[in-house]
Order: C-alpha cells, then sequence, then structure tokens
C-alpha cells in the first residue's frame, strides 16, 4: 500500500511525513521539498508485540504503509511534474491540511483556515480530473476518424460515458462517491483519474489544540462526509520532537501531555480502514510478522501476500482468531476448545487471523 502526501505550500507535509517514517527529510516550507521523499511507516500493532513475546520470536516484522511525500510549488500548484507522476503509483491521497497558528510560517492565503482548504483540495482534485478526461476525450475523438467502423461505436459509447463522468465531475462529484456502472469501468480503464482515489486528512494541529483532537476530528469526520474518505488530527511539530528521542522518553512525555493514542497511529489505522485492508499474522519462533491483505481476500489471496509459491501449492490453511488464542493461551488449548480451525480455499481471511499455510510445489 502506498500513500501520496500532498496539501499546500508549508503546511506540514514533510513534517508529518517524518513523523509517519522517521525520517529525516528536509523541512522549511514554500517548495522546500523539490523531489518526492518516500519512506515506510510500521502499522503499530500491539498484537505483534504480544505475540512475539509469546512464541519467543527472534524478529518482530510489522505491517507497512509507504508514503511519499510530493514535491509541491510555491504557487500551491499541487499536479505538476514529478508529483503528478508519483500519483500515477499511489492507492490513496494524504492531504495535510494546516491548522495549527504560527506567524513565523506563512500561509498561501494568508490567513489558517482547515475548511477552506480541505473544500479546496477536494476541489481541486476533481478539477485535474475534469481535464485528464477532457484530454481523453479529446484523443478519442480525434482517432475516431481513423478507427475501423466496427470499433467506432465501441468507441463513442466511451466518449459519451466520459462526457457524462465529467460532467458530474463539475457538479462536484468525485468519482470515488459514484457506483460505476461495468460500461463506466470499461470507459475510464484507460483513464487515470485522481478523484477515483480515496482522500485521507492529516489535520496538522498545532500544541495548543492537542487537548482538543478528539472534538476535532469529530468535526473533520463532518467535513470528510463522501466515501472513501477519513481523517485525524496530527501535531506535527510535537511528533517531530519525538521521532528523536527514545522508546522511553517518548512514552514519558505521550503521557505528560496526556494526548491519548498517537495521532500517527490513527492516522495508519485510518488509512488502513478506508483503504479496505486487514492484517493477519504468522506466528514462530524465527519471526512473529503482520501481512495486509484487502478485506475479503480468500486464503490463497493472503497465502501469496507471503510468497506466490505458497498460492500455487495452496493446500489448506490452519487458523486460529488471534483473540481465541489469547483467550486459551497456548495451541494446543486452542485446539482442545476446537479454535485451531483448517480452512480451506474458500475461506475469507479476519482480522487478526493467526495463519499457517500448508503447500506443496
Ligand atoms: N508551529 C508549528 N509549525 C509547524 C508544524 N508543522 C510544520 N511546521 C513548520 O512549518 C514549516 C513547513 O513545514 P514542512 O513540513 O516543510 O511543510 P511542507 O508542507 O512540507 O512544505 P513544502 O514542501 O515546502 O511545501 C516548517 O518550518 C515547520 O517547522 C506544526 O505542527 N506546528
Ligand atoms: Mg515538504
Amino acid at each position: 500500500m502506498k500513500i501520496g502526501i500532498l496539501g499546500l505550500p508549508a503546511s506540514g507535509k514533510t513534517t508529518i511525513f517524518n513523523s509517519l517514517t522517521r525520517g529525516k527529510a528536509d523541512v522549511g516550507g514554500f517548495g522546500a521539498t523539490r523531489s518526492a521523499n518516500i519512506g515506510v511507516a510500521h502499522v503499530p500493532d500491539e498484537r505483534v508485540d504480544i505475540l512475539t513475546k509469546m512464541f519467543k520470536s527472534k524478529k518482530t516484522i510489522y505491517a507497512e504503509v509507504q508514503y511519499v511525500d510530493l514535491p509541491g510549488s510555491s504557487s500551491g500548484e499541487l499536479f505538476e511534474g514529478e508529483a503528478m507522476a508519483q500519483l500515477q503509483q499511489v492507492d490513496a491521497i494524504l492531504h495535510v491540511a494546516r491548522a495549527f497558528e504560527d506567524g513565523s510560517v506563512p500561509h498561501l492565503e494568508g490567513t489558517v483556515d482547515y475548511k477552506r482548504d480541505i473544500e479546496k483540495v477536494a476541489f481541486d482534485i476533481m478539477f485535474a480530473d475534469i481535464a485528464l478526461i477532457e484530454r481523453r476525450v479529446d484523443r478519442l475523438t480525434g482517432s475516431l476518424k481513423t478507427m475501423k467502423v466496427a470499433d467506432r461505436d465501441e468507441a463513442t459509447k466511451n466518449i459519451d460515458t466520459l462526457k457524462r463522468i465529467q460532467a458530474d465531475l463539475e457538479n462536484g462529484i468525485a468519482i470515488r462517491d459514484r457506483d460505476l456502472e461495468p460500461s463506466e469501468i470499461k470507459a475510464m480503464s484507460d483513464t487515470f483519474t485522481l478523484s477515483s482515489l480515496p482522500l485521507l486528512v492529516a489535520l496538522n494541529i498545532g500544541e495548543d489544540d492537542i487537548a482538543n483532537t478528539q472534538a476535532l476530528e469529530k468535526e473533520l469526520d463532518g467535513l470528510l462526509e463522501g466515501r472513501l474518505t477519513g481523517g485525524a488530527a496530527i501535531c506535527g511539530s510535537l511528533e517531530a520532537e519525538l521521532v528523536g528521542m527514545s522508546e522511553e522518553e517518548e512514552t514519558e512525555m505521550r503521557a505528560g501531555l496526556d494526548a491519548g493514542e498517537p495521532g500517527l497511529s490513527r492516522m495508519i489505522k485510518v488509512s488502513y480502514k478506508v483503504l479496505g485492508l486487514n492484517s493477519f499474522l504468522t506466528v514462530g519462533e524465527d519471526e512473529t510478522r503482520a501481512w495486509t491483505v484487502k478485506i475479503g481476500a480468500l486464503a490463497p489471496k493472503a497465502a501469496a501476500v507471503i510468497h506466490s509459491d505458497i498460492e500455487r501449492g495452496f493446500i489448506r490453511a490452519e487458523t486460529v482468531a488471534y483473540k481465541d488464542f489469547i483467550e486459551a493461551g497456548t495451541m494446543a488449548e486452542a485446539r482442545n476448545r476446537g479454535q485451531f480451525r483448517q480452512e480451506g480455499r474458500e475461506y475469507v481471511v479476519q482480522d487478526g487471523d493467526i495463519l499457517n499455510f500448508l503447500f506443496s510445489v
């Protein structure tokens, strides 16, 4: 899973990217990020920590989310050059919206107003799509003349469909908010669009607002009514400070602030939910590990995440739900309780399943 970070100049994109990925990219504002920063965040997962201890695993590996901090332009143009090329590779967009007040950091619009900025970026995304679809329609229309008659009908239909989607975008309907009909999916298949991607918002709040986090997130949820959207409030400057600390120092500092669950953890969890992802777990002396699958994935698809050979030679999966395993305390007891199950190809993997695949190649 890969998430592209964008937002207005100096909204704190790189600051939040650094905290998510424990990176050290240059911050500064107004064009400080000239080329994309790419990094990986670990998905915090207490289950992985607990299982590591129980199995005395030598290694602990968390699920990962890749973040790309997109280069911006000082004029606030979001979709030019390298940024656009990077966006074609992402599974979701993360908009960093500035909510912190700081006189020493200028704002493109002169004032801090995250509602306005969230609306503007959502609008810009749709506006970019209108241009992308227009270009596609022009190209298709241009090629009609030289097309075989048999293909022309189909192409004409696709053009009409694209124009309909464009008209809806002009009326403020993002592609992620539509139920695409099969004909629409087909017409769109060669057209890259941005408003079809899930849209996440990280509200970059000031330190004064940390105590207000819950109320702000509630408000943010109200602003993000559309489908495939979600958000969290993060205090960029605090998180940036914490990245440099040891784990003990960090825990102590967070406890002192009464900030609750770190915004970064919530952000990653919201991303998981909006993208429709689950984690399954594998355990053993060598390693305890979390893996990412799409909700609804069948056992062989989950096996493929580990290795294509395991999917190819899939025989069956042995599984116990994390919760059941913890209650039972050992695999043997889970077996006694009938909670250690054998599942076949049609099994739909659940979040928190501890899985072992039997396969032969
Ligand atoms: N007070 C305060 N300052 C912040 C916060 N987050 C970022 N900043 C400051 O805002 C400035 C811009 O931060 P960056 O993270 O570089 O912002 P950016 O969006 O990546 O900027 P560009 O890549 O240049 O568009 C820096 O001086 C940061 O230190 C915050 O939560 N509070
Ligand atoms: Mg930056």
